[in-house]
């Protein structure tokens, strides 16, 4: 007889956050005494314990669903691409050089004004939602993670770009002193990608300052990072310093080193193969499983419309 085991890795979207739960716990040790008990049942909102001003874990937004179980963290968190902090995907280690505190984004370019925000304040104006993605890296591994973030329109308008601005570029932190991967001198430091402004205004862009309902992890990109689920993984670029708002198409990280192989675009389509493998299917993250890749990673619903008018582009590497 064929029984189904349930494996580890399939554990249900509402424990996604298990953290949720030890916060929960941690409140009532702590002798939150003034709490209701009925306050306590009301799960999240027993968070809201006086002079606990964490805006983690942040309510879920429940349009963004998922077709596949979520991730546990000791997988994505253990394998993740960060050349800052060397080329394996063992940068956990590494990335605990990385000071996040205090951390200021530079809003600059063609924008009404430039200003700097730390990221704490940011989070303060525009609030915070979690959000259940896909993520599709080139190499054809993939994972599934409840991100913690805001819409990149919000940022938007927050700079108010002026009408000449037709991209947006995003820049990482430059530092050899504590990311060792940056005193590899052929690399074009620092970490830079784009976005065309139609595409940042996509609701699907997203901000990202959180995972598994706490702050980032360093090795995921802390403090703040973007995720845009139906591109390749390197356009999500990690540990901002920077928001630029300009004319003309930014070049990137990946463009600067191979750019027949990395592209601006970088849309995720399984019948456009990478140069040197393909991209039909993707390996899932904690899993023995293969699965097949879809159309701008399953997000085509939502920003085909991006591309239309714009077929003889590359739109694919
Ligand atoms: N600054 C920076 N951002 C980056 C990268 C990087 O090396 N440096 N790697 C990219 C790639 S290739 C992927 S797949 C994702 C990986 O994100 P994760 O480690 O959170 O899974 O980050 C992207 N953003
Ligand atoms: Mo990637």
């Amino acid at each position: 007889m064929l029984i189904k085991r349930k494996r580890e890795w399939e554990i249900p979207e509402r424990l996604a956050t298990p953290e949720a739960l030890f916060l929960n716990r941690r409140a009532l040790i702590g002798g939150a005494a003034g709490l209701a008990a009925g306050s306590l049942l009301g799960g999240r909102t027993a968070l809201a314990a006086p002079g606990d001003a964490s805006p983690y874990p942040a309510v879920r937004n429940p349009a963004y669903t998922l077709d596949r179980p979520v991730t546990p963290e000791r997988f994505s968190g253990d394998y993740n691409n960060f050349y800052e902090f060397g080329t394996s995907k063992t940068v956990l280690p590494a990335a605990s050089a990385l000071k996040t505190q205090p951390w200021t984004l530079k809003i600059d370019g063609l924008v009404e004004k430039p200003f700097e925000i730390g990221v704490d304040d940011l989070i303060r104006t525009v609030g915070l939602e979690e959000r259940l993605y896909r993520h599709r890296c080139v190499e054809a591994w993939s994972m599934a993670v409840p991100w913690t973030g805001f819409p990149l329109a919000k940022l938007v308008a927050l700079a108010k770009p002026s009408s000449g601005a037709k991209y947006i570029r995003f820049e990482t932190f430059m530092d050899k002193a504590m990311a060792p991967g940056q005193r590899a001198f052929y690399y074009p430091w620092p970490y830079t990608e784009g976005l065309t402004l139609a595409e940042a205004g996509n609701d699907l862009a997203f901000v990202v300052t959180g995972v598994y309902g706490k702050p980032l992890p360093n090795q995921f990109g802390a403090p703040i990072r973007i995720a845009v689920p139906w591109k390749y993984g390197f356009k999500s670029a990690k540990s901002l310093v920077k928001v630029s708002f300009t004319a003309d198409r930014p070049k990137t990280f990946w463009e600067g080193l191979q750019a027949s192989e990395y592209g601006f675009w970088a849309n995720v389509n399984p019948a456009v193969p990478h140069p040197r493998w393909s991209q039909a299917t993707e390996r899932v993250l904690g899993t023995d499983q293969r699965v097949p890749t879809l159309i701008y990673n399953g997000y085509g619903e939502q920003v085909a419309g991006l591309y239309k008018g714009l077929e003889g582009e590359r739109l694919f590497v």
